[in-house]
């Protein structure tokens, strides 16, 4: 794997978290992007060569509210780049961890992503992701 590319933070309040992190990070988001399959919205802002996501989900049924109804606003979960997905996701299943995708899906900011379960990594949701080129 590459590096860190971004963490995902699940938050109640896209504008009211948009505000804090400009303000935490002295930038402003760069994107905001659907990802209609997930029902979430998302906020992008840069840190040198990473990048924090910040979620919103936009129904009653969406990974990020079920998330923050357990267990509060916070971080959800770290992705990392990767150049093969395909490749990272055999060596990943080779090696006993349980993906959550059979099959790389598209994500957000143009992106192949797969995400491997919390219960194989310590209690982290991983998510690898691809640029799309
Ligand atoms: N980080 C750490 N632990 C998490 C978690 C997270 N993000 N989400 C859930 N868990 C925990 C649950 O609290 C639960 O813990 P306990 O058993 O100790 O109570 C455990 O994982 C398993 O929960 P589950 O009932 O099997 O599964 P859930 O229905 O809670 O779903 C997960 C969890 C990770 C499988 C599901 O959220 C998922 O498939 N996520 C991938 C997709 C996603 O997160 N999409 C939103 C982001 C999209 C984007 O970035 O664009």
């Amino acid at each position: 794997m590459q590096k860190i590319e971004h963490i995902g933070i699940a938050v109640k309040d896209l504008d009211a978290s948009e505000s804090i992190y400009s303000q935490l990070l002295g930038t402003t988001p760069y994107k905001r992007e659907l990802v209609e399959s997930e029902h979430v919205m998302t906020s992008f802002l840069r840190v040198g060569t990473n990048k924090v996501e910040l979620l919103q989900g936009t129904n009653d049924d969406n990974a990020i509210s079920k998330f923050i109804e357990k267990r509060g606003e916070g971080i959800h979960h770290i992705a990392f780049a990767v150049t093969d997905i395909y490749a990272e996701m055999d060596r990943l299943k080779k090696a006993g961890f349980r993906l959550l995708n059979e099959k790389p899906k598209k994500g957000a900011d143009n992106k192949l992503i797969c995400f491997v379960h919390p219960k194989s990594a310590n209690g982290v949701l991983i998510e690898l992701c691809q640029e799309i080129n």
